[in-house]
């Protein structure tokens, strides 16, 4: 049983480390060799491609087990708990089975293996018992932590933040992504690495998570060259792409289109608004057009634009992007920054929640924190208290009255986002909220500006056309920055 789990363990850990065989064909190149470096990167990529895969046939032939570990250094038990459910769930997320939980009070964690030595006696006690193979601890442990952890209880030992990192590194699936992923999991393992190679200086040699190549201050100072220059690389590159969502989003912005950003905690129903508003409005065939969506935390990672022309009513551009989640790994924050700022842009967010869990309120601040700290706090939301057919269940069983869906009331909107009439309702909220801001002006346009009419009419604002000598009347909706840029035309 020893020998099976140790072989699990291994190649959990194998699969963290695919970012040494990316770096290794990486090498040291110049700017000149970039080319060539490409393709080096698409067999790397490729090399990805294929840990990822044994990852989920690691997964699912060998059915890894964990041991969860939370210390609660002064929270309430009502939070403690609460996290330690979302440390399951993130677990679940990456298909290891939780083994068991072990939970401990102190007011400081301890300095050399984060919790008591008697609790990592238990545990090592437990690992046989429970057919246990790699332990995962709520917090972010330290790099000499984790190693002397290991060491006691001769297994893998990750944290919160190497597992929000693995769950990411198994969902990217565009090349962006790919390489935001791939730029955090190096820099949450470049402090690992450098504090592994005093423990090696002082030891003379050893094996570890990154020694696979040899041992010693030597290869390690070579290792950590490698890493740092695969960062530049790849942030080079990320640079390059985030030039390139610049210019499109620019475009975007020109066009004068309303933008609506869907965003809020991992789970709670973006990507299902998104998908339900394409099969119903999308502007062409929405089977091609749509974003997964699934029970699972962080099913999305990238961000989709769409197009959105619902009847009778003006379009709007409505994105789709990554959820928050409470203690998001600040590498992780930095790498996606791009993509997580998508919101930044928006003329509306629409901020799902998913109204069936208990801890609604808590995700709303998460999201409220994380919205504000990406530049995105003053954008205009409407709250979309999505999932409400569940709660109405409960309600149902519990006799208790039932509340009406879909119902808007302010900014509020209590919706299921697999109904029609939810998101007919949601699509009335947008559409008063983006005209909140709006005058009806009556403007007087010569022949010659038929593209600020189109440029109107394409946005969906005009009331009405007349054709008249002196020139197109026409009565439209305008946004204080039309009126200001148009006022040469607007009569009334
Ligand atoms: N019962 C019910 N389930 C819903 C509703 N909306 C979404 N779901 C389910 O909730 C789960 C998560 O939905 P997603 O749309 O993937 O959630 P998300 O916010 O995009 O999640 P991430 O991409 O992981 O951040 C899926 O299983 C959906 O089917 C709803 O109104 N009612
Ligand atoms: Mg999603």
């Amino acid at each position: 049983m020893t020998q099976q789990k140790t072989v699990s363990a291994l190649r959990v850990r194998e699969v963290f480390k695919y970012n040494i065989s990316v770096i290794e064909s990486a090498s040291f190149i110049t700017y000149n060799e970039w080319e060539v470096n490409r393709q080096q990167e698409k067999i790397a990529r490729n090399k990805i491609d294929m840990k990822n895969e044994l990852y989920e046939n690691t997964q699912k032939v060998e059915n890894v087990r964990a041991i969860l570990v939370g210390l609660n250094t002064g929270r309430s038990d009502d939070e403690f708990e609460r996290s330690m459910d979302e440390l399951k769930e993130l677990t679940k997320a990456i298909d290891i089975e939780v083994a068991s939980t072990v939970t401990q009070s102190l007011n400081t964690p301890d300095k050399g293996t984060y919790i008591g030595s008697g609790k990592v006696q238990e545990i090592a006690a437990a690992l046989d018992v429970l057919d246990a193979s790699i332990i995962i601890f709520n917090d972010s442990l330290s790099p000499m932590q984790v190693r002397n952890l290991e060491k006691i209880l001769d297994t893998e030992v990750i944290d919160r933040t190497g597992l929000i990192l693995q769950i990411f590194a198994k969902r990217a699936g565009t090349r962006e992504a790919r390489l935001q992923v791939e730029s955090a999991q190096l820099q949450y393992m470049l402090p690992r690495l450098v504090g592994m190679g005093k423990t090696l200086s002082r030891q003379g040699g050893g094996s570890g998570r990154l020694s696979n190549k040899g041992s010693g201050e030597k290869q390690l100072e070579l290792d950590r060259r490698r890493i740092e220059h695969r960062i530049s690389e790849l942030s080079n590159e990320l640079k390059n792409l985030e030039k390139e969502r610049t210019t499109q989003r620019n475009r975007r912005l020109r066009s004068n289109i309303a933008c609506v950003a869907l965003v809020g905690y991992t789970n709670a129903g973006k990507s299902t608004v998104m998908n339900n508003l394409l099969r119903l409005y999308g502007s062409e065939s929405a089977d091609d057009k749509t974003v997964l969506e699934k029970d699972m935390l962080f099913a999305t990672l990238d961000t989709t634009v769409r197009k959105i022309t619902p009847s009778g009513r003006r379009p709007f551009l409505l994105s789709d992007t990554v959820g928050f989640i409470s203690e998001l790994p600040h590498a992780l924050v930095k790498a996606f920054r791009s993509t997580l700022e998508e919101a930044k842009y928006a003329d509306v967010l629409l901020e799902v929640i998913d109204f069936s869990d208990p801890e609604y309120r808590f995700h709303m601040e998460i999201t409220e924190k994380t919205l504000a700290e990406i530049g995105a706090g003053d954008i205009p939301v409407i709250y979309v208290f999505n999932k409400a057919d569940l709660v109405q269940k409960e309600q149902e069983e519990s006799g208790r009255l039932v509340m009406e869906v879909p119902k808007a009331s302010g900014d509020r909107i209590y919706i299921c986002a697999k109904e029609d009439a939810s998101l007919d309702e949601l699509i009335a909220a947008i559409e008063r909220k983006l005209s909140e801001d709006e005058k009806e002006c009556e403007l007087l346009l010569p022949y010659t500006e038929g593209g600020i009419v189109n440029a109107f009419e394409n946005r969906g604002i005009v009331k009405e056309t007349k054709y008249e000598p002196s020139g197109i009347r026409i009565r439209a909706m305008l946004q204080r920055a039309d009126i200001s840029q148009y006022s040469d035309y607007i009569v009334d």
